[in-house]
């Protein structure tokens, strides 16, 4: 969503006229359409670059960080590969999946789900986790 300029203006109405407030006017801030709030996305690690690469997550529509389904701490999921942006990332407990995994892994922060707006993508994950080491992930 880009960003939207609004104003309001509070006004009451009584037996004698009406009366108005000032106009007060703000406008939001740009959604970068990954799913993630931007005070989320802000909120992350290394002042809200978790992929470090020197560009705020939540100008990044390729670039989510938010906290993991766990309460462990903050995932950061980069997507590339001529995949230009992740769509409804989301942090999702294990519990959510369809079917118990058949290769039996463990998942101890959890999952990340996500919609792709391509067919193949390099998909990134770094763990921002209080002793856990970071891990990157392609796949
Ligand atoms: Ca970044
Ligand atoms: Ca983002």
């Amino acid at each position: 969503m880009p960003s939207t300029l609004y104003s309001v203006r509070a006004f009451a109405t009584n037996g004698i006229g009406t009366g108005y407030g000032p106009q007060i006017s703000f406008t939001t801030a740009a959604d970068d359409g990954d799913g993630v709030a931007l005070a989320v996305e802000d909120a992350g690690p290394n002042g809200g670059d978790g992929n470090n690469d020197g560009t705020a997550d939540s100008l990044q529509s390729n670039v989510s960080s938010l906290p993991d389904a766990t309460g462990s701490g903050y995932l950061t999921l980069e997507v590339g590969g001529g995949c230009a942006t992740a769509q409804a990332v989301a942090a999702v407990a294990i519990g959510s999946m369809p079917t118990a995994d058949p290769f039996g892994y463990l998942y101890p922060y959890g999952l990340l789900e996500l919609t792709l707006p391509c067919e193949t993508a390099d998909i990134t994950v770094y763990y921002h986790i209080p002793g856990a080491t970071s891990q990157v992930s392609s796949v």
